[in-house]
């Protein structure tokens, strides 16, 4: 694998040293471990090391000799042993702390000029703005009650529209799929005729469907229908113990629901000899079975937990937490290949099979709940599930390692694939399904506070700012997918011009992109499937950076969305080619249009205030589950039915 364009923190121009929260423990062991000072110590004379010793040895004394100061602990320390010996390091730490900080340490201020260039826009939007993104998402509101009423129209009860044929089409085992998984998107919109009808139909037809249908993939259905009932529990005021929507059924009948089709999904788990799930469940008997293949997904079986985590935490049951969670506790014992993991495991075996890594199809969303779950569980103080931050930060140190190239001649960063693991070649090549990793990047750094709230408050560590860097330029380059196309629309996959690899004449046939030399789109890659990981990011990413851009950016895709996928008997639809004008199109909206791709890009252009980064986590389909310290912690409280 070419190893000439290493991501690392050569490529991060912040001078972040000084913002960076460090204990003393780690200080003093990141300090004696780096490799200059490795490199320093080897030279140096006998006499100077013994000098030094005695300086430390000396200033240690003095230091536990002080007097008692209260210990603080950040919640990630870790690595230590007894709690004597925490203790006892944590005591002379915050001493060894006060004597280096006797002068006060200012906040990092920012001038305007660094506020600029670090990516942190402060200044509001004037009224005039803000009057344009207002009729921006209602245009987004509209585009959304469009799709709805082709679905309504055509294929109420199906999973999916088909709305070429206007007939429906039950991709998704039968659930009404779209039903669920529009429902609080519309709640979001505050279009209750919607809510209404969708949360009319859930209440009267989907116990039966649960109770009658046979296959469904545990995955899909866990993100798609468990967590569309989930959060349409939530925010129609169900774990507050009100009623707040002014319409549809009252929350506890989602959540009964939510019930019945998990205590089903269930069996996957108990079925596996090992904690890895079967990939399939036949609803009608909760019985479960492996693929065809015998092999799961990796993204698959590690997306789950949000889902039955929060689902625990309302009902009061435990075990949807505790079986999802086993899978993670599985996964941290397996090796790995610096952080970065094969995109089959075998539920017989528990092992990773093959050696396949990628960010995209089977792998992608396995690195996304390793955050979104840890940020969902952090609040319980026990240090239980440090293990999936340490995994994260371990894995996105693999992609910048291993995986991030950029292109020629414009410089464009990628994440590709290693098609036969780290001993295999390097493919230049990047699913759209990728473009949910600038998003997740940016939460993982800031954990869902604005970027310069996280600089005025230390927070960030200079990991952070690396995956920060990479989160923007990974964005823009998703961006560039669809800019360089004919339609304005990404394709499917994109490989990208490397110097050692190069395709001519497949370009995205949009001849005034600066891009159209860095990206190439193979003929079978040339679909548009509706999806929604760019602008995810994008959202994530004007949360967490306030720059415009990404609204703009935003508002270009949907604007292309609107050109060429909209059709006007209802609906909107896939494309078969992005490239050519007009673009051939394909006879299928996917549930997730309406889950996912209109609610990011109507959160996008609204206020930022509305489902807070920093309160709530989404899960991979788009599902805000909200992130109370009270309802995660053992016994929780009387908001609470049970304990988990
Ligand atoms: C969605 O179902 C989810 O976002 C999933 O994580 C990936 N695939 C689709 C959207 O592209």
């Amino acid at each position: 694998m070419s190893k000439s364009l290493p991501y690392s923190v050569k490529d991060v121009h912040y001078d972040n040293a000084k913002f960076r929260h460090r204990s003393f423990f780690k200080v003093i062991t990141q300090t004696l471990f780096t490799s200059d000072m490795k490199r320093e110590c080897v030279s140096c004379s006998t006499g100077k090391f013994l000098g030094l010793f005695m300086i430390f040895g000396l200033a240690c004394l003095m230091l536990t000799h002080a007097s008692k100061t209260p210990s603080v602990t950040d919640g990630l320390s870790k690595g230590l042993g007894t709690n004597e010996e925490q203790k006892v390091v944590t005591d002379v730490g915050v001493r060894f702390k006060k004597l280096l900080r006797r002068a006060p340490r200012l906040p990092p201020r920012l001038s305007g000029n660094e506020k600029v260039s670090s990516g942190i826009f402060t200044g509001k939007p004037n009224e005039h703005d803000e009057e344009k993104w207002k009729a921006r998402q209602r245009n987004v509101k509209e585009a959304f009650t469009h799709a709805w009423s082709g679905y309504k129209k055509f294929a109420m009860g199906y999973d999916e529209l088909l709305p070429l044929s206007m007939q429906g089409f039950d991709g998704l085992g039968g659930l009404g799929a779209t039903v669920v998984d529009s429902l609080d998107t519309a709640m979001i919109m505050g279009l209750e005729e919607v809510v209404s009808e969708a949360g009319s139909w859930i209440e009267s037809n989907l116990l039966e469907r649960i109770s009658q249908k046979g296959d469904v993939n545990l995955f899909e259905t866990t993100i798609r229908v468990l967590g569309g009932l989930l959060s349409a529990y939530h925010l129609s005021g169900g774990d507050q113990d009100m009623n707040l929507a002014n319409t549809g059924p009252k929350p506890t009948i989602y959540l009964e629901i939510a019930k019945k089709l998990a205590d089903r999904l269930l069996s996957a788990f108990t079925s596996s000899p090992t904690p890895i799930p079967y990939s399939d469940v036949l609803l009608k008997n909760s019985s479960a079975h492996p693929s065809s293949n015998l092999l799961s997904s990796t993204s698959e079986v590690s997306t789950l937990q949000l889902e039955f985590n929060y689902l625990s935490a309302i009902s009061g049951d435990p075990k949807y937490k505790t079986e999802g969670m086993k899978v993670f506790a599985h996964f941290k014992t397996l090796p790995k290949v610096e952080g970065l993991v094969p995109i089959y495991v075998s539920p017989h075996s528990g092992e990773f099979i093959g050696q396949e890594i990628r960010l995209g199809s089977r792998g992608d969303s396995y690195y996304e709940y390793l955050i979104k779950v840890w940020l969902q569980l952090r609040s319980i103080q026990d240090g239980n599930f440090t293990y999936l931050y340490d995994m994260y930060e371990e894995a996105m140190r693999g992609v910048r390692h291993l995986l991030v190239q950029k292109t020629i001649p414009n410089e464009l960063v990628f994440v590709g694939e290693l098609p036969g693991g780290s001993k295999g070649s390097f493919s230049p090549k990047m699913d759209h399904l990728v473009c949910f990793l600038p998003g997740t990047l940016a939460l993982g750094a800031t954990k869902g506070i604005t970027k310069e709230k996280a600089m005025k408050d230390n927070l960030l560590t200079i990991e952070d700012f690396e995956n920060l860097k990479l989160a923007e330029d990974l964005a823009k380059t998703c961006f560039e997918m669809y800019s360089v196309t004919s339609t304005g629309l990404a394709p499917e996959i994109a490989y990208f011009h490397t110097k050692d690899f190069y395709e001519d004449g497949l370009g995205g046939g949009n001849q005034s992109s600066e891009y159209v030399n860095d990206i190439i789109i193979k003929f079978n890659d040339r679909h548009n499937l509706l999806r929604p990981e760019t602008v995810e990011s994008l959202f994530v990413l004007y949360r967490i950076t306030q720059d415009p851009k990404y609204r703009e950016w935003g508002w270009q895709i949907f604007q292309s969305f609107e050109k060429y996928t909209k059709v006007d008997s209802g609906g909107y639809t896939s494309l078969n080619d992005v490239t050519t004008l007009p673009p051939p199109r394909r006879d299928k909206m996917e549930t997730f249009f309406l889950g996912e791709t209109l609610k990011y890009l109507y959160l996008l252009f609204g206020d930022s205030s509305v489902i807070p980064l920093d309160k709530f986590v989404f899960n991979t389909e788009a599902h805000p589950f909200p992130i109370k310290d009270a309802i995660y912690l053992e016994g929780g409280n009387n908001m609470m039915k049970g304990t988990m």
